[in-house]
């Protein structure tokens, strides 16, 4: 008898779970990657865990034939701390949303990146909150009019990625939910980084955000609108019409006409020690700037998990095992 368990395919990670998703929503997209992204990875159902917040976006870990955790509001960064601490075999994934991450979350999703968890965070970022009926999120533009914003928001979006660069992000990335090849190559990219790998990925919510990535989206824009980063490529966009020069510490578009050559342009370096090259790019924005696509920043640190996992080591080896029931009764102890 055989013991070679069988290869699985992207349908092997399909739940039996209703899609509870809007018809049209970029989250189908999404996670539809997400499957072929593990079925190439070779990903083991029994080992893969995808730990989410609340929200539309958090209702993924359902759609997963693996295991899966939805958990509380902005806190799925917490339980994946504790769980991949102690289970470090786990791959773990933690799924979320603008305002799960950024809102409620913030606080959370600062200390993950920067403990740099060996986790895969993937941020669906539709710039709205979709769950609870189109309020604004933290990623919402000024005079952005919602439910919760009549007269128009007055609150200064965040940047996700520039957040994560702030944390000491190891690996930063962005994606597009309808760009499936770029989706699928930049998830499998996240899937091999040791560390925190943070995506964001610009989803549209077609029923209340409908149209916001569309320039990014469209085949008809996006070749203007967006720049794909590749490490130690020049950063050429516009079917190799203009290019992106740095002018001090400004970056600038520039018609590649004869007059300024590709030798002339940033050349993207992803594993810069540095994150301001990254932060320079992450702050090129829509209209004014190509928005970059692609892997940010992407550069080794300990992990979290290796190293109190090693402590436990090291204490073992010096004190050897623990007695908890002692542990309890020492110290500074009282009776109520
Ligand atoms: C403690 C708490 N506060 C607020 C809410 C209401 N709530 C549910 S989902 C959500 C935001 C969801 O937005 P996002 O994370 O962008 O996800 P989306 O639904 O757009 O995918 C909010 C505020 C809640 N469920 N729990
Ligand atoms: S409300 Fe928006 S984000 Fe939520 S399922 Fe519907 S289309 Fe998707």
């Amino acid at each position: 008898m055989s013991t070679e368990l069988p290869v699985l395919k992207a349908k092997d990670f399909e739940s039996d779970q209703d899609v509870r998703w809007c018809p049209g929503c970029g989250d189908y997209s999404i996670l539809a990657q997400m499957k072929k992204v593990l079925a190439d990875i070779g990903a083991k159902q029994e080992s893969t865990v995808f730990v989410s917040g609340i929200g539309c976006s958090s209702r993924f870990p359902y759609y997963m034939n693996t295991y899966g955790m939805h958990s509380i509001h902005g806190r799925a960064p917490a339980f994946a701390t504790g769980l991949k601490s102690t289970r470090p075999e786990l791959d773990v994934w933690v799924i979320t949303g603008d305002g799960d991450a950024l809102s409620i979350g913030g606080n959370h999703l600062m200390h993950v990146i920067r403990r740099n968890l060996d986790i895969n965070i993937v941020l669906f970022n539709n710039s709205i909150y979709g769950l609870t009926k189109g309020q604004y999120s933290p990623t919402s533009k000024i005079g952005k009019v919602t439910k919760s914003t009549p007269r128009g928001s007055i609150d200064h979006p965040l940047n996700p990625l520039s957040i994560a660069l702030a944390a000491e992000g190891t690996f930063v990335a962005r994606s597009v939910d309808s760009h499936i090849k770029h989706l699928v190559a930049t998830l499998k990219r996240a899937s091999e980084h040791k560390g925190t790998s943070f995506v964001e990925v610009y989803q549209n919510c077609n029923v209340f955000n409908d149209g916001i990535w569309e320039y990014a989206k469209s085949k008809k824009t996006k070749d203007e609108t967006t720049v794909v980063l590749e490490h130690g490529k020049p950063l050429v966009f516009a079917n190799g019409k203009k290019g992106i020069r740095l002018n001090g510490f400004e970056p600038e578009v520039v018609e590649l006409d004869g007059n300024v050559s590709v030798d002339d342009l940033l050349f993207h370096d992803e594993k810069s020690t540095q994150p301001h090259l990254a932060n320079v790019l992450a702050r090129m924005r829509h209209p004014e700037f190509p928005e970059p696509i692609g892997v940010f920043r992407a550069v080794e640190r300990q992990t979290y998990d290796e190293g109190i996992n090693q402590q436990v080591v090291d204490a073992r080896e010096e004190q050897g095992d623990g007695d908890l029931a002692k542990l309890f009764a020492s110290g500074d102890t009282w009776t109520v």
